[in-house]
């Protein structure tokens, strides 16, 4: 069916990438599927970071499939981040909406229209996705990174007061103006980036939206959660709460 929608409204996907060649074909896929059914305009834009594995050749074979409009690539020389990797996409951004998720396949495409729709609704500014509400959830993790991402989620809440259920998670839609100030607004990188987007919104007042998501573990390649980025979120957070 294909849905009402504004006929300038555009949703800008950013896919940030590195070691994903097992996972871009299907969750470009699963994207291109799911737009082509809702009808939304829409680009998929692919910020890969040099990654060894060869996932930006496989990047170039899917935009020869898909064509150039739909399929952006816009990589850079090596890893540099996930936080510049965002800023660095949202640059090139056409749409006057944009949508993070991981390319690993935690986050389904087919939650995509019912962010659109919540966003709708209420004309939020942001829409974020939640693991901690409704039908939400979380697949496949070992206790322990359940417990460090419950545990971060309930710290944070009880120091900051945030206003999301789902303050880590990186499956978010907002409109572009807004992402753009929140980055100016932003001081952390790494971990943390996702959690202070969404205290910032916060603080200056803008709407947030939720929809319950099922998070599922990567099945292929490697997280990058580590020892260091615990201590680096547990650093952001002290920071966020001295400073905010
Ligand atoms: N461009 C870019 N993408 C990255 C970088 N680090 C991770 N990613 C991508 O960011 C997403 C989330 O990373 P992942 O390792 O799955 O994090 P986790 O789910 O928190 O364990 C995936 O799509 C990764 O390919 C980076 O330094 N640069
Ligand atoms: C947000 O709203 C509160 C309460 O209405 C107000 O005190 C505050 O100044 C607003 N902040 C911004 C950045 O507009
Ligand atoms: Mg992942």
């Amino acid at each position: 069916m294909a849905q009402k929608s504004s006929t300038k409204d555009k949703y800008s996907i950013l896919l940030p990438t590195y070691n994903e060649r097992e996972n871009l074909p299907l969750i470009i896929w699963l994207l291109v599927k799911s737009f082509t059914e809702s009808g939304y305009d829409y680009e998929v834009i692919v910020i890969d970071d040099g990654s060894p594995d060869g996932t930006l050749e496989i990047a170039q074979q899917l935009q020869d499939i898909y064509g150039k409009d739909k399929i952006v690539l816009k990589p850079r020389a090596k890893k540099l981040g996930l936080g510049t990797a965002y800023i660095h996409g949202i640059k090139h951004a056409t749409g006057n909406f944009i949508i993070i998720m991981d390319a690993d396949l935690s986050h389904h495409p087919k939650f995509i229209p019912e962010f659109i729709k919540t966003q709708q609704e209420n004309d939020y500014d942001v829409v974020s996705g939640t693991r901690y509400r409704g039908t939400g959830g979380v697949y496949g993790w070992d206790f322990k990174r359940k417990l460090i991402s419950r545990g971060a989620n309930y710290v944070t809440q009880i120091l900051l007061r945030p206003g999301a259920s789902d303050l880590t998670g990186s499956f978010r839609l907002y409109k572009k103006d807004v992402l753009h100030k929140l980055i100016d607004a932003c001081v952390s990188k790494g971990y943390v980036f996702q959690m202070e987007m969404i205290i910032r919104a916060r603080q200056l007042n803008y709407t947030i939206g939720e929809v319950p998501i099922t998070f599922v573990d990567r099945v292929y390649g490697e997280s990058k959660l580590g020892g260091n980025e615990i201590i680096g979120f547990v650093k952001g957070l002290l920071t966020l709460f001295a400073t905010t």
